[in-house]
């Protein structure tokens, strides 16, 4: 059989039997997980409920990277809970200021061939280094730490032929937003995206690592590039060279698709307010005036980032108008950049050196001005996401991004090859082998079996425990209180920022936030109506990983949710929190469901017990039509939604 590398990896991490046919249901043994600070509470509290003494992952790791602007005490107390448990229960501690988790993880602990679960949906960054990495909610990671297998649906494989090689101007960024405007925000739904072909040598390893990176906006369940002797050397230069084994799809592999990209062909891309798939050649926005630069984020943080921006530079100091910023992904690219003299050029130019975390990427300081532009090299635009609710964001490389900070105004970036030259010269080189001597300085390791039996959990006062859930109910009379569009986000169902992130490790109180900024009463409504659905477009739940989407929903008495479609990451959640993810069956339907009306549903056990059915049908009170929706869903799925969620489910299952 001639196999891609996708199915590679999934085979030999399958529990047993035969490589299950695209969209059966598969379990994956996980090798790996990673939590970070603002979904890790929650991760390692529902770990706590299921009672286990140690993980059982070949590897986890607790990283800090995202709640780091401690307005008061939640955050840094969220962080010693998440230190006292991965001390408690013998996993990694990355402190705060070690870096961002995707970038940490690449450099220090991704290995060729691995799985890695972990509770944020840019995971899969570590498929640039040949891992099969996927995002999940919290509660998925904590079963995994406890040993599960991570059940999915097993994902179609689409193959991307690279060929050719980035020219000045063009970057690793840029292949991804290419593919974002071919392929749209909904494209990658249940799909692996795998790379091959000769272009695939042209990419450093952090070059891929941008592109898996922002495979998550595709809704793609990874991104997958082989194992080649860039991946050894990128291994070899971080000390790490016997982690490295070649891997590589067979002559012959089948791919659901083939999606061609000639790297020669790519020009600067930007994708505009306010979803990343909205794409369009930097050249024709050139000239359009500029606000605010941030250089960072998981997607484009790395050294070879750092460089190929520099060298936009030229000397310049930010433009008047231009409020700049960078953020080294993690403390060694940090020190890298400063021992090869990257950092210094960003200093003389003028940018605001900020702390190596995930900062303005999730609204953590840094917001715009009112109605500001700013170009960010993140991987995500949606509105308000910034900390400023009419800002426009455009989602760009370091090189575009730099040079639009000395220019004041969009511009085509261009400088010739030199970026990649001081990337790759003997000087960065060093200054990585020097960086990385220091690379485990901010990482605490697991302790020892007896010594970890001692350690106390460190529980503020702000952490409260995930609240009980009840089983399914059999019948349900559900007022419709919030009906949304298409590509209805996770930061619109449940927003991030300084003033959220730090509530969420206690979900009472971060519930208040649901559907903020579309329907500021829907709080006040779900609490007098006591049970209600929500309503939504397309694509549904795009975005994070962040389960709040779900919980505080559920804790609000969301039974169900009706959509056309249902981002993955997110209807998993919504599963795991016992709410109801149905589909219209006809489409059409979606208008006759208005804000206000009361859908009915009846025998609902017998129906989730029964899997041979898949169309429930609803009745709606004021006009009596019938409506039938579809629940197409794993029988475990089913078992769990009957449970009323994923923590009674394996309660009910250990009795
Ligand atoms: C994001 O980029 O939206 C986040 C913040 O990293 C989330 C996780 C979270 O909400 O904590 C993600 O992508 O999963
Ligand atoms: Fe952090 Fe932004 Fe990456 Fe999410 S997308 S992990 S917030 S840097």
């Amino acid at each position: 059989m001639a196999w891609t590398v996708t199915e590679k990896i999934i085979a030999a991490h399958l529990a047993g039997g035969e490589l299950p046919a695209r969209g059966e249901a598969a379990a994956l043994a996980v090798d790996q997980t990673l939590t970070q600070d603002a979904t890790g509470t929650m991760a390692y509290l529902q770990f706590e409920t299921l009672g286990f003494e140690r993980v059982r992952t070949e590897l986890s790791v607790s990283y800090v990277d995202h709640n780091t602007l401690q307005e008061d005490f939640k955050n840094h107390d969220d962080h010693r809970y998440l230190q006292s448990a991965a001390a408690k229960y013998g996993v990694w501690f990355s402190r705060a200021g070690n870096g961002i988790c995707h970038q940490v993880h690449l450099e220090r602990f991704g290995e060729p061939g691995k799985t890695l679960l972990g509770s944020d949906s840019h995971t899969p960054t570590a498929g640039g280094l040949a891992m099969l990495a996927i995002g999940a909610g919290g509660l998925d990671i904590a079963a995994a730490m406890a040993g599960s297998p991570f059940h999915l649906a097993m994902p179609k494989i689409y193959g991307v032929r690279l060929c050719g090689a980035l020219r000045a101007g063009a970057s690793a960024k840029d292949v991804i937003l290419e593919l974002l405007r071919r392929e749209t925000v909904k494209g990658g739904k249940e799909a692996v995206y795998e790379y091959f072909g000769a272009g695939v040598a042209a990419l450093s390893v952090p070059q891929r690592a941008t592109i898996a990176n922002m495979g998550a906006e595709l809704g793609a369940t990874s991104s997958l590039f082989p194992s080649d002797e860039r991946t050894r050397a990128f291994l070899t230069e971080r000390g790490r060279g016997e982690k490295w084994t070649p891997l590589a799809a067979d002559e012959g592999a089948r791919y659901d698709k083939i999606i061609e990209i000639d790297l020669d062909a790519l020009v600067p891309l930007a994708a505009g307010p306010h979803s990343p798939d909205a794409v369009v050649p930097v050249a024709g926005i050139a000239g359009l005036s500029v606000d605010q630069v941030v250089i960072g984020s998981c997607t484009n943080s790395s050294l070879d980032d750092l460089a190929a921006a520099a060298a936009e530079l030229d000397g310049r100091v930010v433009h008047p108008r231009v409020e700049a910023g960078i953020a080294c992904g993690s403390r060694t690219t940090l020190l890298a950049a400063a021992q090869a003299g990257i950092l210094e050029v960003f200093l003389r130019s003028g940018f605001r050196l900020l702390e190596s975390a995930c900062g303005p990427c999730i609204g953590m300081g840094f917001a715009p001005k009112s109605g500001g532009v700013s170009l960010r090299t993140f991987n995500r635009n949606f509105k308000g996401r910034s900390g400023t609710a009419d800002a426009s964001v455009y989602l760009v490389s370091p090189q575009t991004a730099a040079l639009a900070a000395v220019e004041g105004a969009i511009a085509v970036p261009g400088a010739p090859a030199a970026a990649n030259a001081l990337a790759e010269s003997a000087l960065a080189e060093s200054a990585v082998a020097e960086s990385i001597r220091h690379a485990d300085d901010m990482l605490i390791a697991p302790l020892p079996v007896e010594e970890a039996r001692r350690v106390e959990l460190e529980r503020g006062p702000n952490i409260k425990p995930c609240p009980a859930l009840s089983s399914a109910e059999d019948e349900a009379a559900l007022p419709v209180l919030f009906k949304g569009g298409d590509n209805i986000t996770t930061d619109d169902i449940m927003p991030a920022g300084a003033k959220v992130l730090p509530l969420r490790s206690n979900i009472p109180e971060i519930a208040r936030f649901t559907l903020h900024a579309l329907a500021p009463d829907f709080y006040e409504k779900a609490r007098a109506a006591g049970s209600c659905a929500l309503v939504g477009g397309r694509n549904w739940g795009q975005g994070s990983s962040r389960e709040h989407a779900a919980l505080a929903p559920r804790y609000l008495g969301v039974k169900a949710v009706v959509a056309k479609s249902f981002a993955r990451i997110h209807q998993a959640n919504l599963v795991n929190y016992g709410i109801l993810p149905l589909v219209f069956a006809r489409e059409e339907d979606y208008e006759q469901l208005r804000e206000g009306e009361i859908l009915e549903l009846r025998a609902i056990r017998s129906f989730l017990a029964d899997w041979r059915r898949t169309e429930l049908t609803c009745r709606l009170r004021q006009s009596g039509a019938a409506l039938p929706l579809l629940l197409d869903l794993s029988l475990r799925d089913r078992e769990i939604l009957l449970a009323g969620g994923m923590i009674p489910w394996i309660a009910g299952q250990r009795r």
